[in-house]
């Protein structure tokens, strides 16, 4: 796998530059900024520059985000202690070195931390280093990011990602009772991705039209979505077919121009039931007013899959669920994409057991979960070569780094998750799609086979 992830050019480091930035949500996250000689000798330096995320509905495998855990400053989240690790650990060790591939650079940073899931220096400094190199490289080779990082990973790069589209948020990232965290709209029916992305606006503004008629919040959640509270014993269902007919009104077919996608992010509303002996435990799921078993839940997702154009759906069960997602991948498999998100982290140790086991059959890809580009793309690579589906991913703190829109075109991976049609954190990430789009021309395709599980 290493062998296709290189591609060489001495690459000398000059200057690093660290500082405590905020994202989406108004919390402390950490910009970096790299400097390069050019290899063109003009004298000039190349700058490459990075800003990370931050989740809210963690997976506990996660690379550790380092936080200050001051409680005078920003409520304990400054970062300042990864801000320091750049400047006096991290850049000591990387300025007046050369580095001919961006895999030996991430070695060179994991070793410099020595642990396992980088709490030491901690993956938020460690990877916005790695990111700001694979940005400053790119320059040095005189490519946009998503060309240079496809060299690296050994792909076409011209499969433009059909967007799943956040628009409406509950869970974590909002406050209004629902337990499911994502319910989002999937434009397949388009040619091109400028088509898929102007539905997925038309629609979104629709569901506000239809939201405001009824009376409802139009306000949204962490990530664009409305937020607004349900009444009624089954709100799930309300929302779903409240979307059905946002996409109706906007002019399109559901099930035909758009699907439907959820994020359960499941661990959050779970609860492990104390089990004596060996074997797997067993969950509870705190659901509508009831508490459901893993089965109970699973009947309700077939459910829905058989009812509306469900096509994917994201941590249906908890991550520590694997009984449960045996079963789930028995019965939903063929017909669902079963995305594991919480429940992979992005760490190739934890796919391993998802392809072993023959459980879930798509990833979600979050850059921050491993705290590398090269693991990043290791996971990747894995995942594809299991028949994986893999979906570039934000989290929902965010920036106006677009780092997720190139990695999703440099590895053809042919989805992406970034949220709804409102707040630039995430409409960022589509407009860096609109001008690769642009810049591939005739050669850009739009990603919609993708969406068809291979495995089961
Ligand atoms: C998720 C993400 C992004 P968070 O669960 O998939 O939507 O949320 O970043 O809070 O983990
Ligand atoms: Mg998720």
């Amino acid at each position: 796998m290493r062998a296709k992830l290189q591609t060489t050019m001495q690459t000398k480091i000059r200057k690093v530059l660290a500082r405590e930035v905020l994202d989406s949500r108004g919390f402390p996250t950490i910009e970096v900024e790299l400097f390069i000689d050019d290899p063109k000798h003009t004298g000039e330096f190349l700058r490459g520059s990075a800003i990370v995320p931050s989740g809210s509905s963690t997976g506990e495998g996660e690379a550790l985000e380092l936080r200050d855990n001051d409680k005078k400053r920003y409520m304990g989240k400054g970062v300042l202690t990864a801000v320091a690790n750049v400047r006096e650990k991290i850049a000591p060790a990387i300025i007046d070195r050369e580095f001919s591939k961006q895999t030996l650079f991430d070695d060179h940073l994991r070793q410099l931390d020595g642990t396992e899931n980088k709490s030491n220096l901690g993956a938020n400094a460690i990877l916005a280093v790695s990111m700001a190199f694979a940005r400053a490289r790119a320059q040095a080779e005189g490519l946009p990011l998503y060309r240079s990082l496809a060299q690296i990973y050994g792909a076409q790069a011209n499969i433009l990602p059909v967007p799943l589209m956040n628009i409406l948020n509950g869970g974590k990232h909002a406050e209004n009772g629902l337990a499911i965290q994502e319910f989002m709209i999937v434009p397949v029916g388009f040619t091109k991705f400028s088509e898929a992305l102007r539905a997925g606006s038309e629609v979104f503004h629709s569901l506000k039209k239809l939201l405001h008629t009824r009376g409802l919040s139009t306000g949204v959640g962490d990530e664009g979505g409305f937020a607004p509270v349900f009444d009624g014993v089954h709100p799930h269902e309300h929302v779903i077919s409240s979307i059905i007919q946002a996409i109706e009104m906007a002019g399109y077919k559901p099930g035909k121009d758009i699907l439907l996608a959820l994020d359960c992010a499941a661990s959050e509303f779970a609860d492990k039931i104390e089990t004596v002996g060996a074997g797997d435990a067993s969950y509870n799921y705190r659901f509508e007013g009831k508490v459901l078993s893993s089965i109970e839940m699973i009947a309700i997702y077939k459910k829905w899959v058989e009812t509306y154009p469900i096509v994917s759906i994201e941590d249906g069960l908890a991550e520590h669920d694997w009984a449960g997602w045996d079963k789930i991948t028995q019965i939903l498999g063929n017909d669902c994409q079963l995305v594991g998100d919480d429940l992979f982290v992005t760490n190739t140790q934890y796919l391993k057991r998802g392809i072993e086991k023959k459980i879930a059959n798509a990833i979600l890809i979050k850059l921050n979960q491993i705290g590398t580009v090269t693991e990043t793309l290791e996971t990747m690579k894995l995942a594809a070569s299991a028949g994986f589906a893999q979906i570039s991913s934000h989290r929902s703190g965010e920036s106006e780094d677009t780092f997720i829109a190139d990695l999703a075109v440099a590895t053809d991976c042919g989805q992406i998750k970034t949220g709804s049609l409102s707040r630039t954190d995430r409409l960022a990430k589509y407009n860096q799609l609109l001008r690769i789009e642009e810049s591939l021309g005739t050669l850009a395709k739009y990603g919609t086979g993708v969406l068809k599980p291979k495995r089961g």
